[in-house]
């Protein structure tokens, strides 16, 4: 028996807006606005309630030690904690803000994932993604790789690939759609660019490179089940800074807007000569849904998940459903595909105004009972779980969060005690370097 299971990252103690990312539009339309982290936090974990409730796989992602001092000291700010922070938040306090994102919330990009079904040797393989195009987000990869070896441990089941050298950005799951029929199963990785590359989008960067979609594609043995394909440079122009703001697939179906991949007629052709007539492909074009709306309401970044009857559904931000084309798109899905059932709209604003839907918050990670088995951190989500998560959040964070609160060594100091506390409930062992004695 195989399950897929969505492992959610949750928003962490420091969630708020900072502008960070260029190419992703909704980052840098909510600037400096000021972030509730308690209510972020308390949307992912209702999420995840939801889609549990659903029969859904669900699991949980810790979030990661924000402000990252240790980076502030690698860039040579020195002292105490307090001093570091405070030295940082002089000037524009650029460097102190690269440091505190919440961004590990965001798990679709903490890894590639490969189910044992797919891969040569029959383990689950998971490579951790550089995030090398961001700063604030490059600095997530270490402590992912820690908290998924400690999650991931068994090494007869599992195998945890260091990230690719970053000078090969790789964005993990995100631009990765692992489809299937009786035929077989394709991994289609989207790239943006290549290090040879002439043409690439103009005005935003293009984060996935094809060397690193190739590298994954190999460490995961996959042979020939992989399918590396090029991202529109419009798409990434407009604003799908990761292929999964255009597309959107599972099993047999695959969601797709005509500025997701580079020649959308070429890859349907091949994606059909790989799995055949089974394959259905809801494509849209620009006039019915202009990349704009696309991009602002995110229908694409959706959860679509195979329930138990064997038909599917569809988890979509409400800002899918508030916008009229999105939503007719979405109607339109489901009257076409008949294998469809229902769209559910949840409320993830907070996350969204970073530019995250319901897609971008969970990795999805395919066991067989045996593989589950195998993991012992209590990250498998339940009634009790959610209880427990429920009173961490609303014992440990903040409900407002400015800017300027980011350099007050009392935030840190709540933070760490926040992690602590929860890597004991997750039974994770200690994972982050605060709790290594000196
Ligand atoms: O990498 N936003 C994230 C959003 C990631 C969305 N993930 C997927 N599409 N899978 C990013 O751009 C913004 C943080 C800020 O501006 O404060 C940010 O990092």
């Amino acid at each position: 028996m195989v399950r897929e299971f969505n492992f959610d990252g949750l928003a962490g103690p420091t969630h708020n807006y900072a502008g960070l990312s260029p190419g992703n539009l909704a980052s840098a339309k909510h600037a400096g606005e000021v972030a509730n982290p308690r209510a972020a936090a308390l949307q992912g974990l209702e999420k995840m309630r939801f889609v549990s409730s659903l029969g859904i796989g669900q699991a949980v992602l810790p979030p990661e030690p924000r402000p990252d001092v240790g980076a502030l000291r690698m860039l040579g700010f020195s002292g105490d904690d307090a001093a570091v922070l405070s030295a940082a938040a002089q000037g524009d306090a650029h460097l102190l803000r690269l440091v505190s994102s919440a961004s590990a919330m965001w798990t679709a990009n903490a890894a590639t994932v490969a189910p044992s079904s797919d891969t040569a040797d029959r383990r689950v393989h998971l490579t951790v993604a550089n995030l090398s195009s961001m700063f604030h987000r490059s600095i997530e990869a270490s402590n992912t790789l820690t908290a998924l070896r400690a999650i991931f441990r068994s090494g007869q089941h599992f195998v945890v690939h260091d990230p690719v050298p970053a000078f090969f950005g790789d964005e993990g799951a995100a631009n990765h759609t692992r489809l299937g029929s009786t035929s077989g199963t394709t991994h289609l990785f989207g790239w943006g660019r290549d290090a040879r590359a002439q043409s690439g989008p103009r005005k935003f960067p293009a984060r996935q490179s094809r060397e690193a979609s190739e590298a994954v594609a190999r460490l995961h043995q996959l042979g020939e089940r992989a399918l590396v394909w090029q991202q529109s440079p419009r798409g990434i122009d407009a604003g799908a800074f990761h292929t999964d703001v255009l597309a959107v697939g599972n099993d047999n179906v695959l969601l797709l807007h005509e500025f997701a991949f580079a020649d959308p007629d070429a890859l349907c052709a091949e994606l059909e000569r790989r799995l055949g007539s089974e394959l259905v492909v809801v494509r849209v074009t620009e006039r019915d849904l202009p990349v704009e709306d696309a991009v602002a309401a995110y229908p694409f970044n959706s959860q679509l998940v195979t329930l138990a009857s064997g038909k599917m559904a569809i988890v979509a931000p409400t800002e899918a459903q508030k916008n009229t084309r999105t939503k007719s798109y979405l109607d339109r899905v489901v009257s076409e595909s008949n294998l469809i059932d229902a769209v559910h709209f949840i409320d993830v604003n907070a996350s969204m105004g970073n530019g995250g839907g319901p897609a971008c918050l969970r990795l999805r990670v395919r066991l067989t009972d045996e593989e589950r088995a195998a993991v012992n951190a209590r990250v498998f989500f339940d009634d009790e779980l959610h209880r427990e998560l429920k009173t961490w959040i609303e014992s440990h964070y903040r409900d407002r969060i400015t800017l300027g609160d980011l350099s007050d060594v009392s935030l840190l100091d709540e933070v760490r005690t926040a992690l602590d506390e929860l890597t004991g409930l997750l039974c994770l062992g200690s994972i982050y370097d605060f709790q290594q004695s000196p």
